[in-house]
């Protein structure tokens, strides 16, 4: 649950880390599950284009989008209260609502990067409340490439991102190493508002990076483009849909 000092943190900076919301045992049995899941598609590469630069090698990430219609472990994880509260929370809305899911895998030594951006730019909302969480499915430290951010960067606004090479901030102007490491152990969650800044490194270490992101929005937040269309889009998380 969060506790007041989380949701001004979230407000002042743009995340939270929320320490142990899964346990160890739990953090293994889904990072099994991503990885058998990978195991049984034929098409995983999700590199962005813009991501090989900042590289500066070939890198490999795997990912799978829509995962609670793959597997019923992850349909259970998206109503889990432990997670639906903390949304709720840090959304200020007592209902919340699904936007889409997706796994990564970041192989190890060769984990692929993400420049910097603002989820907004890939998928706009009228009233800014949409978040990621990002569940760590085994630990994440700033070798594995774990997720970087710049706090305070939602207070901006929306910023004007290049398309090319997926939706990104100009490379010169947002360095990865200019944002602070969240590093992450099996279990933690880290939440992310849509206009935070972010992105990660390359995985170096001899273990992948396995996570799950949940984007989550209040039901009332509507898109302002029709963009990004996701199966399970407007499921119902906690709560009630207002609107309808
Ligand atoms: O998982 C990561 O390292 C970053 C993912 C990310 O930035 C995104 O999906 O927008």
């Amino acid at each position: 649950m969060a506790d007041s000092s989380m949701v001004r943190f979230y407000q002042d900076n743009g995340y939270a880390l929320v320490k142990g919301l899964l346990t160890k045992a739990e953090a293994r049995a889904y990072r099994e599950e991503c990885h058998a899941l990978l195991g049984r598609l034929s098409q995983t590469e999700a590199t962005w284009g813009s991501a090989r630069a900042l590289a500066g090698r070939a890198t490999e990430l795997r990912h799978c989008h829509d995962v609670q219609f793959h597997s019923a472990a992850f349909t259970r994880l998206l109503v889990d209260p432990r997670f639906t509260d903390v949304a709720a929370a840090l959304t200020g809305s007592e209902n919340v609502q699904l936007h889409h899911t997706k796994i990564f895998v970041k192989p190890a030594e060769k984990g692929s990067p993400f420049p910097m951006h603002q989820d907004s730019a890939h998928f706009p909302h009228t009233r800014h409340t949409v978040g990621a969480a990002i569940f760590h499915f085994d630990d994440a430290p700033e070798e594995k490439g774990c997720v970087r951010v710049v706090p305070g960067s939602h207070k901006g606004g929306p910023l004007a991102h290049i398309e090319e090479g997926g939706w990104h901030l100009p490379l010169s102007e947002w360095p990865l190493e200019a944002a602070i490491p969240i590093e992450a152990e099996a279990g933690d969650v880290l939440f992310l508002g849509y206009l935070t800044v972010h992105g990660s490194g390359v995985n170096r270490a001899a273990e992948a990076r396995t996570t799950l992101l949940i984007q989550f929005r209040d039901p009332e937040d509507r898109p302002a483009d029709d963009v990004h269309r996701s199966r399970g889009q407007g499921m119902m998380l906690r709560g009630v849909d207002p609107g309808r």
